[in-house]
């Protein structure tokens, strides 16, 4: 479904007088500072968010699956629910794939439709955490960090593989999530299994283009619940460390235990040049996925911040971060809530781009707490929608994309064209 830009006009039109009038007002707030605007807006057109191409289906739990309806029913579709995302949000102008959930039958179609919908390939993702029919091998005692060499082959061979796609549709990242781990104490000699999981990674890197980065994900627990091989950021900067320059760890946002501090994390690796990738996604619990913000909005702003910072800075050279919303959804609209979703990142940059950081400096330096807290609130209390709103007004999205997702009845039309209970594989 492709939205008609003229649509699009006709709800910024309706929105344009009081978007004006708050965009004029905090224009002005913003004129004389070291953050105008006009930079800000500048800085926005930099920042695309992937979308995975699993988070567009929802999901369900093992104890029940409700279809939405409209659901993407292949490749091409999941690309299409990414177009309109990226149309509304002007933000959303890349798609991470899943091997082989998202196998690419005709490379120069695919390659074609990325380009109808102006979208460019993401990090690739491997799955070692399912086994596939017709497998030789079950990753149900591990994959990359199994004990017996032929399941390991196996699995680095399905990762050389994805990055033999990902180079067909010019993408330049590989992320390495590994579900591997046991649940009962003594079941696996945790040092052996991280080294070959660490000589895995090195032959899965000795593969790679010259000009390719290799992610390294770490979670705490699930599927696993008594030890999983890489279980947080050390482990992971570990064997990103050992692996090579072009190693990095990813931080996922649900993938720590409550209350932990992820803005030092993400500070850390910055400072040491060795932060690849970041997965969005908010939780009360652990690994929830759920709309970016939406419970604890602050400790976001808090990570932002600290990358501002950190980039700012840069002594080893840190690149680009790969970011990505990695959500999956059981009970609301998956495009409805992505779009919620990259809001809230949107938001959160902007509010870390207005924080005054020479004051702050200043004032940590002098161990004025109380100052720094002002300067922290002054920015983060600020209603920076209007430039979000503006940014994508010039760029043709939507003013207020979720309201437009809702008033064109967008669901409705998928569901006409795709079917009450459509899916795919991955979704
Ligand atoms: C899993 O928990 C990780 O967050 C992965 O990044 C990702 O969600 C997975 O590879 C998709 O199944
Ligand atoms: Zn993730
Ligand atoms: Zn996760």
């Amino acid at each position: 479904m492709k939205i008609d830009k003229n649509h699009i006009s006709d709800h910024n039109n309706g929105h344009l007088d009081k978007h004006r009038q708050e965009f004029e007002f905090l224009e002005k707030r913003l004129r004389d500072t070291d953050h105008p605007a006009s930079k800000i807006l500048d800085n926005l057109s930099k920042l695309q968010i992937a979308i995975p191409s699993w988070a567009l289906g929802s999901g369900g739990t093992r104890f029940g699956r409700f279809p939405i309806g409209g659901q993407p029913r292949n490749l091409e579709e999941k690309m299409a629910d990414i177009g309109l995302l990226h149309q509304l949000s002007q933000m959303a102008s890349r798609i991470s794939l899943h091997i082989p959930w998202d196998i690419p039958e005709d490379v120069e179609k695919i390659k074609a439709t990325a380009d109808e919908y102006g979208l460019a390939f993401d990090a690739m993702n491997s799955n070692t955490f399912q086994d596939q029919p017709g497998q030789a091998h079950s990753y149900k005692h591990g994959s990359l960090s199994h004990t017996d060499p032929a399941v390991r082959r196996q699995a680095i061979n399905h990762n050389k593989e994805v990055i033999d796609y990902g180079v067909q549709l010019g993408s330049k990242s590989m992320t390495v999530w590994l579900a591997d781990g046991s649940n009962h104490p003594g079941q696996s000699n945790l040092s052996k299994a991280l080294k070959r999981t660490g000589e895995s990674l090195a032959e899965i890197y000795a593969h790679m283009p010259a000009d390719w980065s290799l992610f390294i994900e770490y979670k705490p627990f699930e599927p696993y619940f008594y030890s999983t091989v890489i279980p947080d950021w050390g482990t992971s900067y570990l064997l990103a460390s050992d692996t090579g320059d072009r190693a990095y760890s990813l931080v996922d946002l649900g993938h720590h235990l409550p209350n932990t501090n992820i803005e030092q994390i993400v500070a850390t690796l910055i400072s040491r040049g060795k932060l690849g990738g970041f997965h969005f996604n908010d939780s009360k619990f652990a690994d929830d996925d759920i709309t970016v913000g939406s419970i604890k909005p602050y400790q976001l702003f808090l990570i932002f911040m600290e990358i501002t910072q950190g980039m700012a800075a840069n002594p080893h050279g840190n690149p680009d971060i790969a970011y990505m919303i990695d959500a999956s959804h059981n009970l609301k609209d998956p495009l409805a809530d992505l779009l919620e979703s990259l809001e809230s990142i949107g938001l959160t940059y902007i509010k870390a781009a207005l924080v005054d950081y020479e004051s702050l400096e200043q004032a940590r330096e002098e161990n004025d707490i109380s100052r720094c807290s002002a300067i922290l609130q002054d920015a983060y209390q600020t209603d920076v929608r209007p430039i979000l709103r503006e940014f994508r007004r010039r760029q043709g999205g939507a003013i207020d994309p979720v309201a437009f997702y809702r008033e064109q009845n967008v669901r409705e039309e998928l569901v006409k064209e795709r079917g009450s209970d459509s899916s795919a594989s991955g979704l």
